[in-house]
């Protein structure tokens, strides 16, 4: 008993300076964003009676009682003057489901709320929920868009891994109670689905990733993009939806990309953050990209960055699925500056800094991809030719 008590003293401490740890900037940065040096959440991050039944006469040995792997690809939102986080919280089951962490300046001290986010179901029930984007829509309501999975009912006897990946979408205004809508209905599986926070020609507009099966983006070009009339019945007719951010050959998205969270709204335009994966020796890498689309016409690219905007670094590398950063929720604030929430290797949740005008500046002037060795060569002696004169060498 008196070890009961004493460990768990010990545990609450552990776990109160684990969240309210001050967090810091590494280094100087590369001008575009500073990363902070502490993940702002994890698995240790989650509230203590989640995982541990309190009581010593069941639980004697003051064991968890239900084990957290990971707290992963967040969406993110201002929400009555907090930063909050719609986290993708990830069990030893495996099973993900969603648990808003709230913090008072957005880069430490996030603390989860009592209990995770009671998600309603539709009459066919999702056996795995994750990677919520946040929207808050000009039609009054908060979003919540999210990948729902569920066994592919065409596999094959003794095949228990083919899944098929749909949109779930669901709506609240106090990221308490939530609406549950139906599923996007769509001609294929989809991932990374967005709504866009405006509407456009009167609809709601989506962005969408088609894919071929649960894995292969396949066909599937592209971020895509779909005008869709009623967000309570969501529908993609064949042949509605356009590609409007290509992969390519030999760049950071050859394989597969995703649009981020929703873009944000700028003077110069859309500001968008998206993933780009291609495959190497180790695997699939997941990098963070940025581009820009009109204002009058979100579907409309203006700028594209050649190469990625944030790769994993350190110990970002590692993890469940190593090698992968994605990202779905950032917050612009009121002073300009705009918070990055990634994740690292579907493991843990990070913050980086960074502003709009910078964000506009590092789209703009930052060379797009020339496809070919020569061409980035030819951009390095470019810069280098110009930057003779500041160097005192002309
Ligand atoms: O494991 C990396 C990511 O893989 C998927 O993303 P995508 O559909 O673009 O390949 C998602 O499962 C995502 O959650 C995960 O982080």
């Amino acid at each position: 008993m008196d070890n009961f008590k004493s460990r768990l003293e010990k545990i609450k401490e552990e776990h109160e300076a684990l969240i309210t740890r001050p967090n810091r900037k590494t280094g100087y940065g590369n001008g575009i964003y500073e990363r902070y040096a502490y993940p702002v959440l994890t698995a240790a991050h989650t509230p203590l009676e989640w995982r541990y039944d309190l009581n010593p006469a069941t639980n004697p040995f003051l064991m968890e009682r239900f084990g957290i792997n990971a707290a992963f690809n967040a969406g993110a939102m201002k929400f009555n003057g907090k930063y909050v986080l719609a986290v993708r919280v990830e069990g030893t089951d495996r099973k993900s489901f969603f648990a808003i962490a709230e913090s008072p300046n957005g880069i430490d001290n996030f603390r989860f709320r009592e209990y995770p986010v009671i998600m309603p179901e539709t009459s066919d029930p999702d056996i795995n929920v994750y990677d919520m984007r946040l929207t808050r829509h000009e039609d009054g309501w908060i979003y919540g868009v999210f990948c729902t999975e569920r066994k592919d009912p065409s596999a094959q006897p003794g095949d228990l891994s083919s899944a098929v990946a749909a949109a779930g979408i669901a709506r609240t205004h106090d990221l308490v109670a939530w609406e549950r809508l139906p599923d996007l209905v769509s001609p294929s599986q989809q991932r990374n689905v967005v709504l866009h926070p405006e509407f456009v020609k009167g609809m709601y507009a989506l962005y969408t990733r088609p894919q071929d099966g649960f894995i292969d983006a396949g066909s599937g070009g592209g971020i895509g993009w779909a005008l869709v009339k009623d967000i309570t019945s969501a529908r993609i007719e064949p042949g509605a939806e356009k590609i409007i951010n290509f992969r390519h050959y030999h760049t950071i998205k050859e394989m597969k990309n995703g649009e981020g969270p929703h873009p944000i709204k700028t003077p110069a335009g859309w500001l968008h953050m998206a993933h780009g994966v291609r495959g190497c020796a180790a695997g699939l890498r997941y990098v963070l990209y940025l581009y820009m689309t009109a204002l009058d016409d979100p579907s409309e690219v203006i700028a594209e960055p050649g190469g990625y905007f944030m790769a994993p670094v350190e110990e970002e590398r590692i993890g469940d699925v190593s090698n992968v950063l994605f990202s779905n929720g950032w917050i612009p604030d009121e002073d300009g500056m705009v918070y990055i929430y990634y994740a690292s290797s579907d493991t843990r949740m990070h913050v980086a800094i960074s502003s709009i005008d910078r964000l506009i500046d590092y789209c703009m002037n930052t060379p797009s991809d020339g496809f070919r060795s020569a061409a980035s060569v030819k951009t390095i002696k470019g810069i280098i030719d110009r930057n003779k004169e500041y160097l005192g060498k002309r």
